[in-house]
C-alpha cells in the first residue's frame, strides 16, 4: 500500500482491479502513474506500475498487429534508402504538403480533417544521399491502442527519427502534448538517453551486482523486479547513477529510443518554422534532418580522377574501415592503406590507415594490395 496516495490513485487503482479489457487496464495504470506520489519511498511503486503497463501495452501491440496478418499488411513500409524519419501530427498540419515537397511521393492533399488513412513514403534527395521519408496517419487520442495505431507504431520502432510537425494555426501547447502521450504510450522514448546499466544473463551464481555506488535503489528491490522478468542468474552493470525506473525501463526490450525534431508548420501564414507552400525553411529543414539522424556522407574517388558521385552515407563516428566495408568485401581484405582530402585530413591527401574517423564531405582513394 503507498505512503501518502491521493484519493485519485485508489481511485484509479479500483479502476485497475475492476478493468475488463486490456485497453481498460492499460488506461487505469496510467492513471495510476499520473497519481502516484512522486518522491524516493515510492519508486518501487512507480516501477512496478510501469512494467505492468509495459506488458499490457505490447501485449496489444502484438494482438493487433497479428490480428493484421503481419506480412502483407498494407501498413508497413519497405526500407529504403540510407534512414527513415517519420512525419507526426494532428491532422492537417501539413505532413502529405511537405512529403510532396521533399519526395517524389504525390499523396492525397486537402482541407478536410484525416485524409491521409494509411503510410504515405517517399525518398528525399539529400545532396546525393537518399532518406526516406514516412507520413503517417493524424494522431488522436489513444491513437496508440486504436485501430491501426500498434501496426503504425511498428513502422515507428523501426525508423530513426520523429518529427513532430505543428501547425502554427492550432494550439501548439495541445498538439505537443497529444504527440508526446501517444508515443509515451507506444512505448517510444523521444530524446532520451538509454539508461547507462547493462543486464547480462549468466548461467549461474545468482544475481551479482557491479558499479552498485551508481544505485539509487536497494539491492533487495532490484533483485525483486530482475526476478519477476525471469532473470534469476545475472551481471547487472550500472555506469552512471540509475534508478530503479531506468531498470524496469531496461528490462522492457519493447521501448525504443529515437531522436525527435520538433518542426512548425505554415510559416507562411504566421510563426516560424517551414511552408510546404512557399519553400520556406525546407533546405534548413533537410541539413536539420540529416545532422538529426547522425549522417555524413563521404566520396569515394579513384586514382587519378574526380571524386565520384553520388556520395555514401556513413554515420558520425565510422572510420574507412567501414567505407571499405561497405564498397566491397575486397576493399577491406585487401587494404594497403588510403589518402584523403576534406575536414578530416591534416593535409590534402594525408595517407591513413583502417582506423581513421571519418567526416561529413572527406573525399577517400582507397589503395589495395
Ligand atoms: N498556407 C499553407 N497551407 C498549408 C501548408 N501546408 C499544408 N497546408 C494546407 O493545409 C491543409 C492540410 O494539408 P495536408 O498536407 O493534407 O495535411 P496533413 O497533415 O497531411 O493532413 P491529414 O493527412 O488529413 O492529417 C491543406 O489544405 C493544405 O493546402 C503550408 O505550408 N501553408
Ligand atoms: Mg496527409
Amino acid at each position: 500500500m503507498p505512503i501518502n496516495a491521493k484519493p485519485e490513485y485508489f481511485k484509479a487503482e479500483k479502476k485497475y482491479n475492476e478493468a475488463e479489457t486490456m485497453s481498460a487496464r492499460i488506461s487505469a495504470l496510467e492513471e495510476m502513474l499520473r497519481t502516484a506520489p512522486n518522491h524516493k519511498g515510492s519508486e518501487t511503486l512507480r516501477a512496478g506500475i510501469k512494467q505492468r503497463l509495459a506488458k499490457f501495452r505490447s501485449q496489444l501491440e502484438k494482438n493487433r498487429t497479428t490480428a493484421k496478418g503481419g506480412k502483407g499488411n498494407t501498413l508497413s513500409v519497405k526500407r529504403e534508402g540510407a534512414a527513415q524519419v517519420i512525419l507526426a501530427s494532428v491532422t492537417n498540419a501539413g505532413k502529405s504538403s511537405l512529403l510532396a515537397a521533399l519526395t517524389n511521393a504525390k499523396p492525397l492533399i486537402a482541407e478536410y480533417k484525416f485524409t491521409t488513412t494509411k503510410p504515405e513514403f517517399g525518398i528525399m534527395d539529400y545532396k546525393g544521399i537518399n532518406i526516406q521519408i514516412i507520413e503517417l496517419p493524424a494522431f488522436f487520442k489513444d491513437y496508440a491502442y486504436k485501430g491501426d495505431g500498434p501496426s503504425l507504431f511498428s513502422v515507428i520502432r523501426s525508423a530513426d527519427l520523429v518529427v513532430f510537425l505543428i501547425d502554427n494555426t492550432q494550439n501548439k501547447e495541445k498538439q505537443l502534448e497529444l504527440l508526446y502521450d501517444e508515443f509515451e504510450k507506444g512505448q517510444i522514448k523521444l530524446n532520451a538517453e538509454r539508461p547507462k546499466i547493462t543486464i547480462k544473463k549468466t548461467g549461474m551464481g545468482g544475481i551479482e551486482f557491479l558499479g552498485k555506488k551508481y544505485f539509487s535503489f536497494t539491492q533487495k528491490e532490484a533483485i525483486e523486479i530482475l526476478t519477476a522478468n525471469g532473470y534469476h542468474n545475472a551481471i547487472v552493470t550500472a555506469f552512471e547513477t540509475v534508478t530503479i525506473e531506468d531498470l524496469a525501463d531496461i528490462l522492457n526490450e519493447s521501448i525504443v529510443y529515437l531522436p525527435l525534431l520538433i518542426i512548425p508548420t505554415k510559416a507562411d501564414i504566421r510563426g516560424e518554422g517551414i511552408s510546404a507552400k512557399t519553400g520556406k525553411g525546407l533546405d534548413a529543414f533537410k541539413d536539420n534532418v540529416f545532422q538529426a539522424l547522425n549522417l555524413i556522407k563521404v566520396y569515394t574517388k579513384s586514382l587519378g580522377k574526380n571524386k565520384d558521385w553520388p556520395p555514401v552515407a556513413l554515420h558520425g563516428g565510422d572510420t574507412i574501415k567501414t567505407l571499405a566495408r561497405m564498397i566491397h568485401k575486397d576493399f577491406f581484405k585487401r587494404f594497403k592503406y588510403a589518402r584523403i582530402w576534406g575536414p578530416s585530413a591534416k593535409h590534402a591527401g594525408q595517407k591513413v590507415g583502417l582506423e581513421h574517423e571519418l567526416m561529413d564531405e572527406d573525399v577517400i582513394e582507397l589503395h589495395v594490395k
